[in-house]
């Protein structure tokens, strides 16, 4: 395998062609243990190659939305040893990551960012006077984003120099859907688009001898139109499309825009991509290459399973089949949501599901598959869902918006302006509402609390497990208001789900276990969501050590429970908040808010994350353990204040409620 990317240049073609072998065996064998995005890091193994062929890192910048298929870049520059440590505690990152390498310019996570981002380094260069190539790779899902359209609309009239690469393989994570992916389909099954043979031609033509690069377009001159004309070309079956139109695209839309389109081409032809590169790196206009790859390219499952292997646990490397999961694992809380809104949607047909390009992240395949008609999925487009989720909610609708809590970050202003402001009943589904552990900092939704608590109108909830999320997707139904429940990744806490879900009181929360005896100190633990059975655990210790502990599940975020807060906060000698969210901002500073309103001076022990964004690692558990959110070290914690503050234990008995 290579060693780096001066490396790459120095290969003849037939050595790159092996490369990309050795790189495809590496990726498939590598992630088959950590698991990771497989499929999309398979589709780009020729492209990736002929970059680093033609292009200069770190001096060139490579762009990458979401660079989630950034792997072989890792691979090609200076990670190819550490790359089995990938997603892991301590090992690379899953996506580029500024402070891994200089060979990633520009971290990302989120899709959408990567044209936007390479038009402010273009705009940068040109300032500069400097001549470095700013190259943009970017997916055909990721033109479902409105900000991506936002820069299409910037990059004609800010520079002439701007290389962007659609890497077209007709999937987002699931099937990519829409007018803009029938657009991109149509485009490929125009049979006239034989321009860039005509330039490209010219090109190798004009091109001087002996320059090895060049040996290998002029190598690959035959070879291109037949890679042009027939590699990848995708049959629709009628050129009629469903929107009636019929016909063939054309890339008018880019060049409307101001950038020239070459394209499309195969994106597995290497001797072709390195040409092409090499031709727009000539270029002085904006220029995208529309390439057309293959997800999974290279092992069956993975494209027979495009969806699973985009981003997948660890699978055997001979069948793709996923490793089993324990007898005895609960259900993951996306399925519980999935199957709760097919439930909630049979007994009233005002609900509907709305997802941002995430149907099986969020569970809601389960509503698709079961009843289509209910269920929208609106592209990688975070803010139009809400906005469309407020649109409906004016009708008379109640609809849910299942979004992973840090996409929902994108969409803060549809909140507050459209549904907040208006007070519109529109219900959110957080999931990994905290750590995402092997994706790390990108995708922790540890913020959604402090983001919300702000706003006027909105209820804001988190289950303690997964019987307490449907009676919260069930009471979220009945509200005027718009509604917020927040859950983790994962696997629930396995608890029996009630055949009929309980309308919980709005602003109510539940006390799990009251004070029991007087003359002992008193703690009482406020465990929110999946850390009240951190606060369970650690009540038991902590009654262990001679402790009266009493736990509260808070339920809701806001409206706080007022009462039981103020109430326990002057019964117990010392409180404790714990979340899955960030301290600063975060449930626990909601609590001291309220604390300081009605003149509680109990002190308050928070446990939650750190005021810093917080690493990947292997398992959430090494995490909570690094930073304290464990019964262990809540026990502690409590033990090291009442020594430290010298907390007086209260002299009067309590009336327990
Ligand atoms: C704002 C945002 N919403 C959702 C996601 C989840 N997500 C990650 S990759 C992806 C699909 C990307 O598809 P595409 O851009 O076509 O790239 P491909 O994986 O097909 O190479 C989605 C929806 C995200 N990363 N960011």
């Amino acid at each position: 395998m290579v060693d780096g990317p001066a490396h790459v240049k120095k290969l003849t073609l037939s050595q790159l062609q092996e490369l990309s072998g050795e790189i495809r065996e590496e990726l498939i064998a590598g992630l088959a243990k950590s698991g990771g995005h497989l499929g999309p890091n398979l589709g780009v193994v020729e492209l990736t190659i002929a970059l680093h062929r033609v292009f200069n890192t770190p001096r060139d910048k490579f762009v990458w939305d979401v660079s989630h298929q950034a792997y072989v870049h890792k691979i090609l520059t200076d990670r190819k040893n550490r790359f089995r440590t990938i997603r892991q505690t301590d090992g690379l990152n899953g996506f580029a990551l500024r402070t891994e390498s200089p060979h990633d310019c520009y971290g990302a996570g989120h899709a959408g960012t990567a044209l936007s981002a390479a038009l402010g380094m273009a705009a940068a260069r040109d300032k500069n006077g400097t001549d470095e190539n700013i190259v943009c790779i970017f997916g055909d899902a990721a033109l479902t984003n409105g900000i991506s359209f936002e820069a299409l609309n910037n990059i004609g009239h800010t520079t002439k120099r701007f290389i962007s690469i659609l890497n077209d393989n007709e999937w987002s994570i699931a099937k990519n859907v829409g007018a803009i992916s029938n657009y991109l389909n149509k485009l490929i099954t125009n049979p006239r688009y034989n321009k860039l043979a005509r330039d490209f031609e010219n090109f190798v033509r004009r091109l001087p001898k002996g320059d090895v690069a060049m040996k290998l377009a002029h190598k690959a001159e035959g070879g291109f139109k037949g890679a042009i004309t027939d590699v990848g070309l995708r049959q629709t079956g009628s050129l009629v499309d469903t929107d009636g139109r019929g016909g063939y695209g054309s890339p008018v839309f880019f060049e409307e825009m101001g950038m020239r389109y070459l394209g499309p081409i195969d994106g597995h032809n290497l001797p072709l991509l390195i040409s092409t590169l090499e031709f727009a790196k000539t270029c002085d206009h904006p220029i995208v290459i529309h390439v057309l790859t293959q997800k999974g390219k290279g092992f069956e499952a993975a494209l027979r399973f495009p969806e699973k292997f985009h981003g997948t646990g660890p699978y055997d490397v001979k069948t793709g089949d996923s490793m089993p999961v324990k007898a005895d694992t609960p259900p993951n809380y996306q399925d519980v949501m999935g199957q709760t809104m097919v439930k909630l949607c049979q007994k009233n047909n005002t609900i509907v599901g709305i997802t941002a390009a995430m149907p099986s992240g969020t569970g809601l395949k389960h509503l698709e598959k079961a009843m289509p008609d209910r269920y929208y999925d609106v592209g990688i487009a975070e803010e139009h869902a809400v906005i469309f989720a407020a649109g409906m909610a004016t009708m008379g609708f109640h609809p849910v918006c299942a979004i992973y809590s840090t996409f929902l970050q994108r969409a803060y202003d549809c909140i507050h302006h459209d549904v907040c402001l208006q007070d519109l009943p529109v219900i959110f589904c957080m999931d990994r509402a905290g750590l995402s552990a092997n994706d790390g900092p990108t995708h922790h939704g540890l913020f959604d609390i402090a983001y919300l608590r702000c706003l006027p109108n909105v209820i804001a909830m988190a289950p303690k497990d997964e019987d307490e999320l449907v009676d919260m997707m069930f009471t979220a139904t009945h509200q005027n208001h718009p509604t917020f429940i927040r859950y983790p990744r994962g696997a629930a806490e396995g608890v029996p789900i009630k055949d009929q879900p309980k309308l919980l009181e709005i602003g109510k929360a539940e006390v799990i276990r009251n004070f029991s005896s007087n003359g002992k100190r008193k703690v009482a633990l406020f465990g929110l969501g999946p850390m009240n059975a951190i606060a369970r655990q650690a009540a038991v210790q902590l009654a262990a050590e001679g402790f009266d502990a009493a736990v509260v599940n808070p339920r809701f975020t806001k409206p706080l429970d007022a009462g039981a807060h103020e109430f326990f906060g002057k019964a117990a000698d010392m409180i404790v908040t714990l979340e899955d969210h960030a301290l600063m901002g975060g449930y626990g500073s909601a609590v001291l808010e309220l604390f300081s309103e009605k003149a509680v001076t109990t002190p308050v022990v928070r446990i939650g994350w750190p005021d810093q964004f917080i690493e990947h690692a292997t398992t959430q558990d090494e995490l909570r353990k690094k930073y304290g959110l464990t019964a262990e070290n809540t026990v502690a914690k409590v033990k090291a204040q009442f020594a430290e503050a010298a907390v007086p234990m209260t002299s009067k008995l309590i009336e327990v409620a």
